[in-house]
């Protein structure tokens, strides 16, 4: 054992869709700086993510495509211009990628399966309910909205069959506990009531947890023709990606129980009810803490496959920069809530922080000690942070990503002003203010400096290329304004 701290974070494992949005990119980016941040901090870090490979909407996909089904994965997973490669570009670190099809997965969810079968956490029924195909999710008739599915507003189907259940019912009074005596556990708050007032309070019921009508999904392999329900196989994902119940990772015991899994608001659910009841039924350490975030949406409605208003991270990455994208994600949104993406929100912010702000101070305090031939080290340095670096790792412990990145702008903004307030090139004109200039440089170099530390885990490849201007004599503009007709 390293003695060192660990920290275990995840994204949801993605559903492959032919149209990767910005809203996929939103929380794979929130969980990168998290890692980074924690990297920073000594932690040692595992940050999973992957893709949620099977289910009825991936086999009618692949066959409308001509392709057999891991081909069409392969090609949205691995395959050019792929999830793997818009993480790649988006700068997502991440430490691990599972694929739900991955053999050692497959059999993993099997043993899994029988395990909570052995233990009479799961019996054998029959299937009567309301189901949305494209979401593959029942829903009981109270939870329809106007006799549609409340999550993507899309008809629902009657389906009956053989199907095994899992007694999530008999978990309703441990779920309220955990949420009682953790209140950590399930944040933000808001998202804890809505589960008790809309889930728990109205009654939890059974869930179904195998199909028969379609074959894409992890066989059942006591029972022929049933298959896995796919929330079952992919909430494991974040066991068996440590080796739980396979041999093709060791690292369970190090990182599990994991610190924090980030997800959507409307996958809450699985995670803060399903979830916790599948390990309690197992005996297994419970997560620390379910972090619901809010959706990008663009005019009211959700961006994505469902509503087919997507806004593609490649151009946006490509007219922007990806550091200008990950800081306006982060920037612009409380990342509990909702937030309406327009480009013009985009651009206003990368003008007015990045350029006028960041990139302002930069050059303008670059030139300054080059003009003046002075360096950081050749001044005292005076602080100009205040109490900032506390109120950033405060909120940046509690994923308050904007209220974090304010911090550090207030304190770039107190440092632009500092050039105004103290007119180096006054004091450039007068030899017996050589003393005061260098410290007035210096100011501005180190906490340029101690900024770019902050920042790092937002903005690695820019704060890279401040460190090369502070310390290698590199030079050029940040982030140029954007024009505005
Ligand atoms: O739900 N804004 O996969 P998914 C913010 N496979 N987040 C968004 C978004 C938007 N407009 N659109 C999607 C699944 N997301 C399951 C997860 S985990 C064991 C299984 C987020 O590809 C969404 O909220 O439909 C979810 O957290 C994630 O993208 C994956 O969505």
């Amino acid at each position: 054992m390293s003695g060192k701290k660990t920290f275990f974070i995840t994204t949801p494992i993605y559903y492959p869709s032919a149209k990767l949005h910005i809203g996929h990119t939103y929380c794979s980016v929130a969980a990168d700086v998290m890692a980074r941040y924690k990297r920073q901090q000594g932690f040692d870090v595992m940050f999973l993510t992957g893709t949620d490979e099977h289910g009825m909407k991936i086999e009618k996909a692949a066959k409308e495509a001509g392709k057999t089904p891991i081909e069409f994965l392969d090609e949205i997973v691995i395959g050019k211009g792929g999830i793997t490669d818009l993480w790649a570009l988006m700068n997502v670190s991440y430490d691990r990628f599972i694929r739900t099809t991955d053999d050692y997965h497959v059999s993993a969810i099997q043993k899994i399966f029988k395990a909570l079968y052995d233990r009479g956490a799961i019996y054998k029924g029959n299937y009567e309910g309301k189901y949305c195909v494209p979401c593959e999710s029942f829903w009981t008739e109270a939870q329809l909205v106007d006799g549609k599915c409340p999550d993507c507003g899309r008809e629902v189907r009657d389906e009956k069959e053989e199907a095994y259940f899992f007694k999530q019912s008999e978990y309703a009074e441990r779920i309220l506990a955990l949420y009682k005596e953790h209140p950590e556990f399930l944040q933000p708050e808001s998202r804890k009531r809505e589960m008790i007032s809309s889930f728990i309070q109205p009654g939890l019921e059974d869930i179904c947890v195998s199909r028969t009508s379609f074959k894409w999904g992890i066989p059942v392999d006591f029972d022929p023709g049933h298959v896995v329900y796919v929330w079952v196989d992919a909430l494991f994902n974040y066991m068996t990606a440590l080796g739980y119940q396979n041999d093709a990772h060791n690292d369970l015991d190090k990182y599990w129980p994991c610190d924090v899994h980030f997800v959507g608001k409307e996958i809450v659910r699985f995670h803060s009810i399903l979830w916790p009841a599948m390990l309690m039924a197992l005996d297994l350490p419970l997560p620390e803490r379910v972090y619901g975030h809010g959706w990008l949406v663009l005019d009211g409605a959700k961006m994505g496959k469902s509503t087919g208003n997507v806004v593609d991270p490649y151009v946006l990455a490509e007219t922007y920069g990806v550091d200008a994208l990950r800081y306006f994600l982060l920037a612009e949104f409380p990342f509990g809530i909702d937030g309406n993406f327009t480009n013009e929100l985009l651009v206003t912010r990368i003008n007015s922080d990045l350029a006028n702000n960041l990139g302002n101070l930069v050059s303008r305090s670059l030139a300054m000690a080059d003009k003046y031939v002075l360096s950081e080290k050749d001044g005292t340095a005076k602080d100009l942070f205040g109490d900032k670096r506390e109120s950033y790792r405060a909120n940046m412990e509690k994923f308050a990503f904007q209220a974090a990145l304010s911090d550090v702008f207030d304190v770039l903004s107190r440092a632009n002003k500092y050039i105004d307030e103290t007119s180096p090139w006054v004091l450039a004109k007068d030899d017996s203010k050589r003393a005061e200039l260098a410290g007035v440089i210096s100011t501005l170099l180190a906490t340029i400096r101690a900024c770019a530390e902050l920042l790092t885990p937002f903005m690695p490849d820019t704060t890279a290329k401040i460190y090369e201007q502070l310390d290698k004599g590199a030079r050029g503009v940040l982030f140029p304004r954007i024009e505005t007709k």
